[in-house]
């Protein structure tokens, strides 16, 4: 996985015109985009199990079809996929196969979790095909294909095609985190973002939209709890609710939200160094925005949707123009203005081999395919842009157990790995890294 067959790419730091981030120029980052996987039909995900297999695992989006497939120690894009679904929608449309996350003990296990949008035609509890969470058991941890047995862990009702977040990952605790979008539309017509229990629309129960949800996936229990929103009250389930969420046995609270007030948080990641938990939240006409929170913070909860966007006031029932102070709410660290960025696309925090890139935040936006790499710091975050990326529209980040961070860009259809440049870059085209979209998320 480590072979450089493209020429060396000078990416430099440049100045942004963004505002919300504090804009500081920075020194030029060397830094290469090796491609890892070519010739993908819409690359939107990727993750590595902690096996020691040296695998790296691609969701790969197709027309009514979600595939995950591998690309193997030595390198190579394997022929026949590792698992095939039948879902809603397909590449560029929201839904399909959209969250992949290796279980802490999958070496030993087999286990991993996936969720995706249901296929049209069954029945559904929203009016829109439910969003899924599975648990997948392979038989032989280290086969290339899987074989195995799979069990539905949490199936949620859906309002609409859009927003259906998806991302999904193991926290240091070993709870399992999922970011759902607000139910979609636009501007959350019903402010299921901001509603912690349950709401019904049109005689159809809605509940854990626009919220990070947090799950004990490996303790089933008996006995869901009472305010266990995602199952019945005192029937068995495939996940219990951990003792210390907010919400943890309130009365008319869903006990399974961690964070909410969140629009669509598509791709996010927690820190491997630091625990912090960042998230992409993807914003509505004027605003995306970088969402942070600190490990172990005890600060608020609710990231402000629909009463704002970004920093900004959005809900027409509220009032004043700086939102967080005006409405507590947790406001982003990063914000940036819509134009040629549309959908912000979250990323990782980089702990890898690549020296000028450690503790510094790698993202990107699907509708420009631009690189940012942003400098943590106490409140806004200063960010620079690479300049001559090949990438066009950057849906997802991954990471694997070494810190290597990759990228899948939809534009290209391929997958690369941030390396570092040692030798003198040459001149790159001009005319790479900024593509817009006709529909964005
Ligand atoms: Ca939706
Ligand atoms: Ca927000």
């Amino acid at each position: 996985m480590r072979k450089r067959t493209h020429s060396w790419l000078l990416l430099s730091a440049l100045l942004t015109g963004t505002a919300g981030a504090a804009d500081a120029p920075g020194p030029p980052v060397a830094v290469h985009l090796t491609p890892v996987a070519t010739g993908l039909t819409a690359p939107i995900g990727v993750a590595a199990p902690a096996d020691g297999s040296g695998r790296l695992f691609i969701l790969d989006s197709a027309p009514g079809q979600g595939r995950i497939r591998v690309v193997d120690a030595a390198g190579k894009l394997l022929v026949a996929p590792y698992y095939v679904r039948a879902v809603s929608g397909g590449p560029r449309s929201e839904q399909g196969l959209l969250g992949l996350a290796f279980d802490p003990g999958f070496a030993r296990n087999g286990t991993l979790y996936l969720t995706y949008t249901a296929a049209p035609g069954g029945a559904q509890l929203g009016a829109a095909p439910d969003q899924v969470l599975v648990r997948l058991r392979a038989s032989h941890p280290a086969a290339n294909v899987f074989a195995g047995s799979e069990q539905e862990v949490l199936r949620l009702p859906d309002y609409a095609w859009n927003h259906n977040g998806g991302g999904i990952a193991f926290g240091p605790d070993n709870y399992l985190y999922w970011g759902m979008g607000d139910g979609g539309r636009g501007g959350d017509p019903h402010g299921f973002a901001q509603d912690l229990w349950h709401k019904t629309v049109d005689g159809k129960r809605y509940h854990l939209l626009g919220k990070m949800l947090r799950l004990d996936v490996r303790t089933p229990t008996a006995a869901a709890a009472a305010n266990q929103c995602g199952a019945g009250a005192g029937q068995p389930a495939q996940y219990s609710i951990p003792h210390d969420n907010p919400f943890a046995g309130a009365g008319d609270k869903c006990g399974e939200i961690w964070l909410y007030g969140l629009r669509n948080p598509w791709r996010w990641s927690f820190d491997r160094q630091t625990h912090d938990l960042v998230i992409g939240d993807v914003g509505q006409n004027a605003w995306e925005e970088i969402d942070f929170r600190a490990h172990g913070s005890t600060a608020g909860r609710d990231y402000g949707w629909r009463r704002c966007e970004g920093r900004h006031h959005y809900d027409p029932a509220g009032a004043g123009t700086d939102c967080p102070a005006t409405t507590g709410t947790v406001a982003p660290v990063i914000e940036l203005a819509h134009g040629p960025a549309c959908s912000i696309t979250g990323g990782y925090v980089y702990r890898g081999p690549v020296a000028a890139l450690r503790g510094k935040y790698l993202y990107s936006d699907y509708c420009d395919g631009r690189i940012r790499i942003a400098t943590p710091g106490a409140s806004a975050w200063s960010h620079v842009m690479l300049d001559g990326t090949p990438t066009r529209n950057v849906s997802s980040f991954g990471e694997d157990t070494d810190g290597n961070v990759y990228v899948a860009d939809m534009g290209t259809r391929t997958v690369y790995r941030f390396d570092g440049a040692t030798a003198p870059a040459q001149a790159v085209p001009a005319d790479q890294g900024a593509a817009r979209s006709p529909d964005p998320p």
